[in-house]
């Protein structure tokens, strides 16, 4: 990526996006950066992925389903009419069609953003967390243990999100994802596998 691509890229989110979105997704990057530093990921994809990870979020319901049909994803029934998510299959589109992102890498890291999957990459798991954890976020239960725990045990702290999340979803009596909850079951079974063999 060269840098006049990353400046347009940065310049075309401030348009595309309202305010407060474009300063998440400043605080999402930069927090993806530093976990990459971290965890040993290369940093300009993992900023990459964290400024385009929500590049879809101020756009109609509507033209999100638009988007995720004519990018051939086949939307289940829960995803659909779903902003939360749909924005994140239609920003994956929109990186690879709009902001000519061609990494599969980061294009995955947005796809899967809002629910994980089993078997998490790095890069993945990286823009998950920085979601959650970004300086701007301020409402999440156990924000402040789950910033510390990002920098200890990364796979802890997605057991942590992913926990709080399927509590604040369910208490609210919103239909869950299933990629939700199996990267949820994936992680304890993984947490447990590791401690097992300590
Ligand atoms: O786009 P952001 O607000 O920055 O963050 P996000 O992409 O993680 O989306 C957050 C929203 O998505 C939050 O309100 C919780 C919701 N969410 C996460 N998993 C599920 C879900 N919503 C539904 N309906 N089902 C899920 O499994
Ligand atoms: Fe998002
Ligand atoms: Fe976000």
């Amino acid at each position: 990526m060269e840098s006049r691509d990353r400046t347009k890229i940065i310049r075309n989110l401030e348009q595309n996006l309202n305010y407060k979105r474009f300063i998440h997704t400043l605080g999402v990057a930069y927090t993806a950066t530093s976990l990459a530093m971290r965890y040993g990921a290369e940093v300009e994809k993992a900023e990459m992925a964290g400024l385009l990870h929500d590049c879809a979020k101020c756009i109609s319901t509507d033209k999100m389903m638009k988007i995720c049909r004519n990018g051939n994803f086949v939307l289940h029934e829960t995803e659909k009419n779903n902003p939360a998510l749909l924005h994140s299959k239609a920003g994956r589109i929109l990186a690879e069609q709009e902001y000519n992102v061609s990494d599969p890498d980061i294009l995955s890291a947005i796809e899967w953003h809002t629910t994980g999957h089993p078997g998490m990459t790095l890069l993945e798991k990286i823009v998950f967390t920085a979601d959650y954890i970004e300086p701007g976020r301020s409402s999440a239960k156990r924000l402040p243990q789950i910033r510390a725990m990002a920098f200890q045990d990364l796979d802890k702290a997605i057991e942590m999100i992913l926990h709080d999340t399927l509590e604040y979803l369910t208490a609210a009596g919103t239909p869950i994802d299933e990629a939700t909850r199996d990267t949820y079951n994936d992680f304890v079974r993984q947490i447990h596998e590791k401690e097992r063999s300590e």
